[in-house]
């Protein structure tokens, strides 16, 4: 099942490490995330790899390496994250470039932690219905909730995209942090993908980013496969676009690594894996491609 991701045939280009992690302890509504990254590695050899608008195939440019699935363990996510930090023991974070498929959004706290720690000014692009800045939910401050108020927490500034679910107390939260650290694109009042991709730039600037893409950011039409659905989310041809923009010419950071999360595949119907994969393969040929 966890043997081949896209074209595993062409061992040319980048090499992405793909891990899978099925993982759903904290998970607050739908459940099902712990199938997401099956779902994802099923779809993704059934797209064609070669992009049309960009002219660009993405066997070309990468090339994948399936890493055995992480096997949660029982409990809360801070287990998991003991599981996690012992796999990412034997990889560089100088060098490798992972991307995670959810699984749930509490999974990814390691891969900040391993990334800051060789990029000491990683900048964290956050696609997202939710702020997940609270500061515990469920009695944890590891919930999928609380993700990015424990990548704050690590000093790790945030770029977030399509945000329109948060309480009182995220607004207030992200009011108080400086604009230097926290820049938010709200659903309802999103600019061109041109724009937005010119905003991220100027934030970023020459600072490398690891992405941490939760699929319930896009509209429930899009990907109604999730486990906390909000409407009002971001178009597919938004979402595409803004990654061409991006990466322009040669523009745009240098991207360390990625996630993919909160994936909840709806029984009988291929849509919401099919997404999601095509954008996997969207940000990295608009990423590898376009230099
Ligand atoms: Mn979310």
């Amino acid at each position: 099942m966890y043997d081949e991701f896209f074209d595993l045939g062409l061992a040319q280009g980048r090499n992405i490490f793909v891990l899978p992690v099925p993982y759903e302890g904290t998970v607050s509504y739908g459940t099902g995330t712990r199938l997401g990254p099956e779902a994802l590695f099923r779809a993704s050899v059934q797209i064609e790899s070669y992009d049309a608008e960009l002219d660009l195939d993405l066997t070309d440019l990468a090339h994948f390496t399936p890493l055995a699935p992480v096997d949660p363990p029982k409990g809360g996510p801070e287990a998991l994250h003991g599981v996690l930090r012992r796999r990412l023991e034997e990889f560089d974070a100088g060098r490798d470039f992972i991307l995670t498929l959810g699984g749930e959004h509490s999974i990814p706290l390691p891969l900040f932690e391993f990334y800051k720690a060789a990029h000491p000014d990683l900048v964290i692009l956050h696609i997202d219905a939710h702020a997940d800045l609270r500061e515990s939910y469920g009695d944890t401050p590891y919930s999928h909730a609380c993700i990015m108020a424990r990548a704050r927490q690590l000093s790790i500034p945030l770029v977030q995209i399509g945000i329109r679910s948060l309480c009182r107390e995220q607004r207030d939260f992200m009011r108080a942090q400086p604009k230097s650290e926290l820049m938010t694109m709200f659903a309802w009042d999103l600019p061109s993908p041109c724009e937005a991709a010119e905003r991220v730039r100027a934030f970023v600037g020459e600072r490398p980013i690891y992405l941490s893409f939760d699929v319930d950011g896009m509209d429930p039409s899009v990907i109604p496969g999730t486990g906390t659905p909000e409407p009002g989310g971001i178009a597919y041809p938004w979402m595409s676009r803004f990654w061409k923009e991006l990466w322009l010419d040669g523009m745009g950071p240098r991207l360390v690594g990625m996630d993919m999360v909160e994936l909840s595949p709806v029984h009988g119907s291929q849509v919401s894996e099919t997404a999601a994969v095509k954008l996997i393969q969207r940000i990295l040929v608009s990423w590898l491609g376009q230099g």
